[in-house]
């Protein structure tokens, strides 16, 4: 599944359906600065060939960013990092039993040499793995480069705008 027609430059990628509905907010980021992208299940566990494969694969398909969610025993976004050098933001997903701190760690706890920028357990880090992904498709691209200060003002706009937190 792609956000646009185009081939996609950013993959989000997450290791079960369950975590759609965190990851849904790292693509809705993309779909509004219309950066195209590719949505898809990859479990380091349950299908790990498949996880190679896409590792392998992105960057020749032009992907430049990989942007992956897990929850739990999160080895998706470590193990993709593993196998390609191109840049992974990992999202820990909210677990049940936990609360995510067994997905924040898994995710944070890189050994040297094979980086994962980890972000924030749950929506939070799947909306700024999204941003972090346009800001740095951005640095060689002038029009999302605008696009991405635009939705930036817009943000300050509407916090400006609404002082009071009770209307
Ligand atoms: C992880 O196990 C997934 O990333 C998910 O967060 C977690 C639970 O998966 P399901 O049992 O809901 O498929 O691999």
């Amino acid at each position: 599944m792609t956000g646009t027609t185009k081939p996609p430059r950013v993959g989000v990628v997450m290791g079960s359906r369950s975590d759609w509905e965190t990851m849904q907010h790292a693509a809705n980021v993309l779909t509004e600065l219309g950066v195209p992208h590719e949505v898809r299940v990859v479990s380091a566990h349950r299908t790990p060939d498949l996880l190679f494969s896409y590792a392998e694969q992105a960057r020749s398909r032009g992907v430049h960013v990989i942007i992956a969610g897990a929850g739990g025993a999160a080895h998706l976004p470590g193990m993709l990092a593993a196998k390609t050098r191109l840049p992974v933001f990992g999202v820990p997903v909210q677990s049940l039993a936990l609360n995510g701190m067994d997905s924040l760690l898994s995710i944070a706890q890189m050994p040297a040499g094979i980086p994962v920028g980890t972000l924030a357990i749950g929506r939070a880090g799947a909306v700024n793995a999204g941003l972090l992904a346009v800001a740095v498709l951005a640095l060689h691209d002038p029009g999302l480069a605008t696009a991405l200060d635009n939705w930036r003002t817009r943000q300050t706009q509407a916090v400006l705008e609404q002082p009071d937190p009770r209307q």
